[in-house]
């Protein structure tokens, strides 16, 4: 299939309005089918507010774009690919392929190591530009992730809703947490298998958020 999209660099952002306070909530989530850790003080806040700086400075931003329904639609925020060289992630009919580390997110690689124990191979960088920028339902459960995925999830900037719900048991509650600056979120075991995830817009007025998800990718995409 053609890749979906042309892809521009240094896209700018919208402008920012001031940020809401993020509600941290503590960690381990109690949740039927899935192993999910959140902790809102993975990064100091200072040290959390230098790896925003630096990352909105080292990362060269992109505009994807989804295919829905054989049209391809430019995704509500902007994105970034990196990891190991050559590691390819496909995803909404396009491969992406990694061509190494910046510095910052090498660093956050290695503290993931060192926090988790995983030693992930890439990074999906998402950057909701304001409350108009999401991420519709989904689950990351592409075949290259392997059938249990670890996806280590870091949050910069302002505080998102992020939401979770079950696949398939309508009697379990969806999840709803405020995902803080400098926090992490663990997802692991067969929280892909049987939960789905959102970043949904909003329209309170909401700052500029950076969100990391370090992956391994086990099988060639
Ligand atoms: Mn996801």
């Amino acid at each position: 299939m053609r890749p979906c999209g042309a892809r521009s660099a240094d896209v700018p952002a919208r402008a920012a309005p001031p940020t809401a306070d993020p509600t941290p909530t503590n960690a381990p989530l109690d949740l039927p089918d899935a192993d999910v850790v959140y902790d809102p003080a993975f990064l100091a806040p200072g040290e959390a507010d230098a790896l925003l700086a630096a990352l909105l400075d080292e990362v060269t931003w992109e505009q994807h774009h989804v295919r829905i329904a054989g049209k391809c639609i430019p995704s509500p925020r902007l994105s970034a690919w990196h990891g190991d060289p050559g590691v390819a992630y496909r995803y909404s009919g396009t491969t992406y392929r990694a061509d190494g580390w910046t510095p910052t997110l090498a660093a956050l690689r290695d503290r993931l190591l060192e926090r988790t124990g995983h030693r992930f191979d890439s990074v999906l960088v998402n950057r909701y530009r304001d409350g108009a920028d999401s991420m519709g339902w989904h689950a990351d459960d592409e075949l290259e992730l392997g059938p249990e995925p670890v996806i280590a999830s870091i949050s910069l900037g302002a505080a998102r809703r992020f939401a979770l719900k079950h696949k398939r048991r309508k009697d379990v509650d969806p999840v709803r947490l405020e995902l803080a600056h400098g926090s992490l979120l663990l997802m692991s075991g067969a929280t892909q298998a049987h939960w789905r995830h959102a970043v949904p817009k909003t329209a309170r007025p909401v700052g500029e958020r950076v969100n990391l998800t370090f992956r391994r990718i086990v099988a060639p995409a």
